[in-house]
């Protein structure tokens, strides 16, 4: 077992100074009634935190350290970029070699904008699905997470249901009516709220890989149906990547999926574990955007040189190395290990991934929506999840966020991984 007197101390200290002493709520650990671990730095694979305990990651700063942290490359990207200046508020060449790179991953993309993060990417993908339809109702589903925009905090996933909070005050009760959520993978309920207010529906925005619910990719006929009854009615669909984007797959769900969003938006990966976001979608769309067009949307820290630099860097990097494939490999055979120890004892879990992303659920079925999930075993979890993190395995501290893989996670991480699991349930639950 680790200790972490320093953690607790900091903690402490923290909560001094910061709302439940930190800077976004899943961190502080308190859905699992954990001391959320403060870390010093980060290689490969590892996290190391302020005891000088040594962490097996699979966080991954959800999602960016795709290539493991501290990558060289990418750390010699940012010196390189850091030399000649953190911010100028005017553009730069790499703003336009980072959009090319994505544009040919993601063909979906015809033009993109550069934004700070995942949340300001939704949050102005939704105003300007408003402005170019001149409609304002929009449907998003519930468990999916889109960031803490007004407009989509509604019945939303990750640290909202974490901590209980479906609904967050200070939304506006006019503002919030004009958001409608439906059960994720469920036509029919979709069906029924589309032809309920389709003449003024303005967007459907879907994780199509969601990472905010634990990992649940959507059924292939649920996307179809959004595509097929968005194009009709001319509203737009907006595919959130944030977390599946480079995650799953070189061009993210939609390539998976093989379904064209009108618009899609994106973080994390794209800026190389610097702060980031992006959204980017059809030319008539974005050119709707000021200073084209008359949806405003600004920022001086948008395309700010040091994370286009971090993001160009790791994007190249995975279009050289392509390692989904193997990503894939790696995360099924570690939930495969430990689904096999869970049987050996007679505790059912489910499991699932693509690419780098994954999940796993104490259930004996494979949860295809939020209520499955809620459904879950959460005595378990908690149990389950300190006993990780005590050991040196740093799982995601709430049932309600995924899992992610690095390059850098080989056979013996996997195999200690698998080894500590083992020893914890034959200590028992
Ligand atoms: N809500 C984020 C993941 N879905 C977690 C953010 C964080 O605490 O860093």
């Amino acid at each position: 077992m680790n200790k972490i007197n320093k953690s607790i101390e900091l903690f402490k200290e923290a909560k001094l100074h910061m709302p439940g002493g930190v800077n976004s709520p899943v961190r502080a650990f308190k859905n699992i009634d954990g001391n959320p671990i403060f870390f010093k730095k980060a290689k490969g694979a590892y996290v190391f935190d302020a005891d000088n305990n040594k962490y097996i990651d699979y966080i991954g700063s959800w999602g960016p350290m795709i290539m493991g942290h501290s990558h060289p490359e990418i750390i010699k990207a940012i010196s390189k970029q850091l030399e000649l200046g953190t911010s100028y508020g005017a553009p730069t060449s790499i703003e336009s070699s980072t959009a090319i790179l994505i544009k040919e991953c993601m063909p979906s993309i015809k033009k993109i904008r550069m934004v700070n993060s995942g949340t300001e990417a939704t949050m102005s993908a939704v105003r300007l699905a408003r402005g170019f339809t001149k409609r304002n109702k929009i449907i998003k589903f519930d468990g999916c997470y889109h960031g803490h925009v007004d407009s989509l905090l509604i019945k939303a996933g990750s640290g909202v249901t974490t901590f209980g909070l479906p609904d967050s005050p200070g939304i506006p009760k006019e503002l919030a009516k004009q958001t409608l959520s439906c059960e994720f993978n469920n036509k029919e309920d979709f069906l029924k709220v589309f032809n309920k207010i389709k003449n003024d529906l303005a967007a459907v925005i879907v994780e199509p890989i969601a990472g905010n619910m634990g990992f649940i990719p959507a059924d292939k006929s649920f996307l179809q149906l959004l595509r097929k009854k968005t194009s009709e009615n001319k509203s737009l669909l907006i595919f959130d990547e944030v977390m599946s984007g480079f995650r799953v797959s070189l061009g993210g769900a939609q390539e998976i999926y093989k379904i064209k969003p009108d618009l899609t938006t994106l973080g994390k990966v794209i800026g190389g574990g610097l702060p980031v976001g992006a959204f980017g979608g059809r030319k008539e769309i974005m050119d709707f955007l000021a200073p084209n067009g008359p949806v405003y949307q600004a920022g001086t820290l948008s395309g700010n040189p040091l994370a286009m630099a971090a993001g160009s860097k790791l994007i190249k990097l995975l279009i050289k190395n392509n390692p989904y494939k193997a990503l894939e490999a790696k995360a099924s055979y570690l939930l495969d290990g430990m689904q096999q120890l869970f049987l050996e004892h007679n505790i059912p879990l489910s499991i699932n991934q693509r690419g780098g992303m994954f999940g796993f659920f104490f259930s004996e079925n494979l949860p295809k929506n939020l209520n499955d999930v809620i459904k879950t075993n959460d005595k378990q979890f908690k149990k389950f999840l300190n006993k990780c993190i005590a050991n040196g395995i740093y799982f995601a501290p709430s049932k309600f966020e995924a899992g992610f893989i690095s390059t850098k996670h080989t056979k013996v991480e996997i195999n200690h991984t698998i080894s500590i699991i083992k020893q914890i349930l034959e200590k028992g639950l």
